[in-house]
């Protein structure tokens, strides 16, 4: 069996309250095996991609605080290189490369957890919210959740498949679409956005691809967008996806981070159409219609990260080259920086920070 130097102390990327600036730690300690409760492993991480929902936590803009000091993150990569004492049936073992999702850990027997939504478990942990995320060298993690991640596929390419890719290839999956139906996708120069171009194109979706500035464009385009409407050119949404579709979309995935992005989406909707409800701005209301919501029998849908085994599919999807990460790498002392940027929305795919880079 594999035996592990564990350092007692590493770099991480801390939050000390709400709104504060990340502090980077270069002393924080490292759980060692002994301290690790049964059903605990320590991951030892190669990269971590950094979502938008990160930028949302250490802001605290959302309804419901996250854990402070704070290490956020989760779309991390790497090896296990401990697992708690009497760990009982572990679906990993010492050595295996896996990755770190929003959903650290869920009870696996509640009513949710059984029905397969097991990210509304009540007891579900939220990696880098409730517990310690991926921006540190050695993340603590939950035997039953973690991801394996296949051979065939780099840890930097797999890291944004776990959050970006998981949560969007579950609201496609769930968007009531067939081959060949047209899907709209505000956000979709974004992290999540670039991802759900590809796994809708892997659907065989027609893509109308929805967001702002050349590099977004150039991205959505390459990736297999059929169409792209910049939001802040484009004078009248809804007919412009009236007349593309020629009667409106079959449904909208909306990943924008603001408000703005869920405006008119019932509008272009063909009847019977679905719109799924994932990006988060915290304090947006979604307004709609009511009576062309009914009239035009249209599903609104919420749609929250993914189970264990939307994890598997999707990650299976990428490491069979079907779906490619566009990201930029980064050292984690640059993460400032990358929140700056996607403050200002200039990011075009996703930043993947590495953590061999000090
Ligand atoms: O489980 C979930 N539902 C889940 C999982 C992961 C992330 C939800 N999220 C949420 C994040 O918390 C965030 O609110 O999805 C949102 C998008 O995350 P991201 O993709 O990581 O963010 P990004 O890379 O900044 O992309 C957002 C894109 O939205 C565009 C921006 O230009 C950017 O490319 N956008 C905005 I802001 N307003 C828009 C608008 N009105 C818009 N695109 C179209 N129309
Ligand atoms: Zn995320």
């Amino acid at each position: 069996m594999a035996n592990f130097v564990i350092p007692k102390f590493q770099t991480a990327a801390v939050v000390d309250h709400s709104g504060a600036d990340i502090r980077i730690d270069h002393e924080f300690p490292v759980k060692s095996q002994e301290e690790l409760l049964p059903g605990e492993c320590l991951v030892k991480l190669d990269c971590s991609g950094a979502c938008h929902t990160d930028l949302h936590a250490a802001l605290g803009d959302w309804p419901i605080p996250a854990k402070t000091p704070l290490i956020g993150g989760h779309e991390g990569v790497g090896i296990i290189v401990a697992i708690g004492n009497n760990t009982a049936h572990s679906p990993v073992k010492l050595g295996d490369r896996v990755g770190i999702k929003w959903l650290a850990d869920s009870c696996l027997n509640c009513e949710d957890c059984r029905k397969g939504r097991e990210q509304n478990c009540k007891e579900a942990k939220l990696s880098g919210f409730t517990v310690d995320g991926t921006f540190q060298e050695y993340v603590v993690s939950f035997v039953n959740h973690v991801t394996p991640i296949p051979a065939n596929i780099p840890s930097d390419e797999a890291a944004s498949v776990l959050c970006a890719g998981v949560t969007v290839y579950r609201a496609i999956k769930y968007s009531q679409t067939s081959p060949g139906d047209w899907i709209v996708l505000p956000g979709a120069g974004g992290g999540l956005g670039h991802l759900a171009v590809q796994y809708a194109r892997v659907r065989g979706l027609r893509v109308i691809a929805v967001d702002t500035g050349d590099a977004k464009k150039e991205l959505c385009l390459k990736l297999g967008a059929e169409k792209w409407i910049d939001f802040m050119e484009c004078k009248d949404i809804v007919s412009e996806i009236t007349s593309i579709t020629n009667g409106g979309a079959h449904s909208a995935v909306v990943t924008s981070a603001s408000g703005a992005g869920y405006r008119q989406a019932v509008d272009y909707l063909r009847p019977g159409g679905t719109l799924m409800a994932v990006g988060l701005p915290g304090k947006a209301t979604l307004e709609a219609s009511i009576w062309f919501t009914v009239f035009k029998s249209i599903s609104i849908l919420g749609s929250y990260v993914g189970n264990r085994q939307d994890a598997v599919e999707a990650i299976d999807i990428a490491a069979r080259g079907q779906v490619k990460v566009h990201f930029t790498t980064k050292p984690l002392k640059d993460l400032e920086n990358v929140y700056e940027g996607m403050k200002a929305g200039k990011i075009a795919g996703r930043i993947v920070l590495d953590l061999a880079q000090k």
